[in-house]
């Protein structure tokens, strides 16, 4: 093993070059270098052999010709991309291949379009938190495929997972997962909307109350399962190490995790020091048994059942040794390979998954099940694949996407002289995650593959000191790689999946299915009124006020209403309006209230009424009729 050296003590021998684009570039190369220059494991053989140079980038298409990729001007995309937002706590729909971003839906995020985070339901499934982040976006399936019903999104900031009902494309729940920080990786299974497994990246001390803190060998972090229908903590499964991605097999027998920490170190170097990390792999039906026959424990003041699996592997979870704290893990759409990348060590190990019933019996060794270890690059971190069995992995360091086979990797471990490497394209810069169209699914078509590229330095006008991430759209088609499109975004989408549009149906007026129809019933049927009809000024008990009032282009149902200066006023809007596209809001002059109202929905927002009498105009603040700006009505608060 070569002397490790700290991030900072590599980047000042760097010869800074007069321009900061690419000085950052620089930088990025040599900071990242350090982790694998220090790695011992497998650098015998780092040497890439005889792969093809990587394809040039093409220059700016000629003017004549458009991209694989144009979507002429009133023609709708293939495919529907579901885009993580990161730091920005949502999800965005992008249309691709155009690349058109189409919506954000809000979700662990206050946002004021919407008025997500202040409405009243919004506000109770955020119970009052208004930062997220948000990293990985997958869908509910059924028999291998997507159902088209949800999608699910992880926070790593408080340790949630939420879900989006994909026929209204707004997040209708969120769930706190105990004992855990960072959930990271999560992935539903595959063979029906069973079990969505989250992994908490982050050890802590179970229980966190103040014990053990300042002794990470207690540490542990959880493997936890939500019931993808009720959206319940179901179990737990307790382990030393730290878990990053994740992933499930399409018959629902074992979901993945990869395990970048196997040292327990809480700093960056004690991170670093082993050659072998492991692919965690967790055996689903002897877990559920063991809580059926309550096997478990409960920590601190959860009462989910938690499997204890620390230490050997056992039953429940048997540790496949790859090197070298890897990151992504992801199955082929045959069901029959787990890829997972080195990050630290420039290889995918591929785990045969019919393998795994033999190690869990003891018959051969967990790393009996890895199958190919081909070279791709260095700091591979995620796979995508196409139907054609060749696997397409994302490259850090190298600023690459390579292309490689699955089937001549595994002749290539077994001593074969084929050479996986099929292809390689340079992508602008540093690549994170990548998908392709329909991946994470047995339709895989391989026809688009994204790269979602942590930092795009030139590529487009600076914009201040934080420049766009570049999210670019490659051509895999064909035998070669083309980069055809580059897009620009803002505050990080971390990972993406991108799914055939036949699969999603979504409604054109508000269907009134949702769970939070039962709430606005509730105060409905206790105030004896009608949601859709009624205009109407209630006063609760104290300094409580509840309006019902409905709009209809270009009218609000009610054009003034009284309320005493200080009171606690609930407005709850119904849009009668029954045309598609037919959207009206409430904002309220000086209150911070602004919500929209969707065609045949009914929102609710609750305020307190300016301590200053007087007139306050509330109006529509979406547009909706050539009388939009007349769709208003005052306030008046009283002494
Ligand atoms: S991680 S760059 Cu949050 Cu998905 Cu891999
Ligand atoms: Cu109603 Cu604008």
């Amino acid at each position: 093993m070569t002397e490790k050296k700290t991030p900072t003590e590599a980047t000042s021998e760097v010869v800074v070059p007069e321009r900061t684009n690419s000085r950052r570039r620089f930088l990025m190369g040599a900071g990242a270098v350090v982790g694998t220059s220090a790695v011992a494991w497998p650098m015998a053989g780092c040497q890439p052999a005889a792969e093809p140079a990587a394809t040039p980038t093409p220059a700016a298409a000629p003017a004549h010709k458009a991209p694989s990729s144009h979507v002429a001007p009133g023609q709708m995309d293939d495919y529907y991309g579901f885009w993580s937002g990161g730091q920005s706590g949502e999800v965005r729909i992008m249309g691709v291949p155009s690349m058109r971003e189409l919506k954000r839906i809000p979700v662990f995020n206050r946002e004021s379009a919407t008025g997500w985070g202040a409405t009243d339901f919004s506000k109770k499934l955020l119970g009052g938190r208004m930062a997220g982040d948000t990293h990985h976006v997958h869908l509910s399936y059924k028999d291998g495929t997507y159902d088209g019903r949800y999608a699910y999104v992880n926070d790593k900031l408080t340790a949630r997972l939420a879900r989006i009902r994909l026929a209204t494309m707004e997040c209708d729940k969120i769930v706190e997962i105990p004992n855990s920080q960072g959930t990271h990786g999560i992935f539903p299974q595959r063979h029906k909307t069973g079990l969505v497994l989250c992994n908490s990246e982050f050890r802590t001390p179970q229980v966190n109350d103040g014990r053990d803190m300042k002794d990470p060998s207690k540490y542990a972090a959880m493997h936890t399962a939500v019931d993808g229908e009720t959206m319940e903590v179901k179990w737990q499964v307790m382990v030393e190490g730290n878990l990053d991605l994740c992933a499930t097999d399409y018959e629902g027998k074992y979901s993945f995790a990869c395990c970048y920490n196997s040292e327990g170190g809480v700093t960056l170097e004690e991170m670093m020091a082993a050659d072998l990390d492991h692919l965690y792999v967790f055996n689903l039906a002897e877990i559920e048994k063991a809580v059926a026959e309550g096997k478990t424990i409960t920590v601190g003041n959860s009462k989910v059942p938690v499997v204890d699996a620390r230490g050997a592997d056992s039953v429940y979870v048997m540790r496949i040794p790859v090197p070298k704290s890897p990151h992504g893990v992801n199955i082929d759409p045959t069901g029959k390979y787990a890829c997972c990348a080195g990050k630290l060590s420039p290889t995918v190990s591929v785990v045969q998954i019919d393998k795994i019933a033999d190690a869990f019996a003891g018959k051969i060794k967990p790393r009996d099940c890895v199958v190919a270890e081909p070279e791709v690059g260095l700091g591979p971190l995620h796979t995508a694949f196409d139907n054609r069995g060749n696997a397409y992995t994302s490259i850090f360091i190298d600023s690459v996407m390579t292309k490689w086979n699955i089937a001549d990797a595994i002749d290539q471990y077994g001593g074969g002289s084929a050479n996986p490497i099929r292809a390689k394209v340079d992508v602008h810069y540093q690549v994170g995650h990548t998908n392709a169209s329909m991946s994470e699914t047995k339709e895989a078509d391989g026809k688009w593959l994204v790269a979602l590229c942590k930092f795009s330095k030139d590529r487009f006008l600076p914009v201040g000191m934080l420049h766009p991430e570049n999210d670019q759209l490659i051509d895999i088609s064909g035998d070669q790689l083309e980069v055809v499109h580059d897009g620009p975004t803002f505050s990080e989408p971390h990972d993406a999946v991108i799914v055939r549009r036949d699969i999603i149906e979504t409604i054109q007026v508000q269907d009134r299915k949702d769970e939070r129809f039962a709430m606005y019933e509730a105060w409905a049927k206790e105030d004896g009124v009608e949601l859709q009809s009624t205009n109407k000024v209630i006063r609760k008990g104290g300094n409580k006020v509840r309006i019902y009032i409905t709009s209809q282009a270009p009218k609000f149902g009610m054009n003034e209403f009284s309320v005493k200066a200080g009171d606690e006023v609930q407005i709850i809007m119904s849009n009668i309006d029954n045309v598609q596209d037919l959207t009206h809001g409430f904002a309220m002059c000086q209150h911070d209230v602004s919500m929209i109202v969707n065609a045949q929905d009914t929102q609710s927002i609750t305020f307190t009424a300016s301590s200053q009498p007087g007139v306050y105009w509330y109006y529509c603040n979406w547009f909706c009729h050539a009388l939009h700006l007349e769709m208003r009505g005052r306030m008046f608060v009283e002494a």
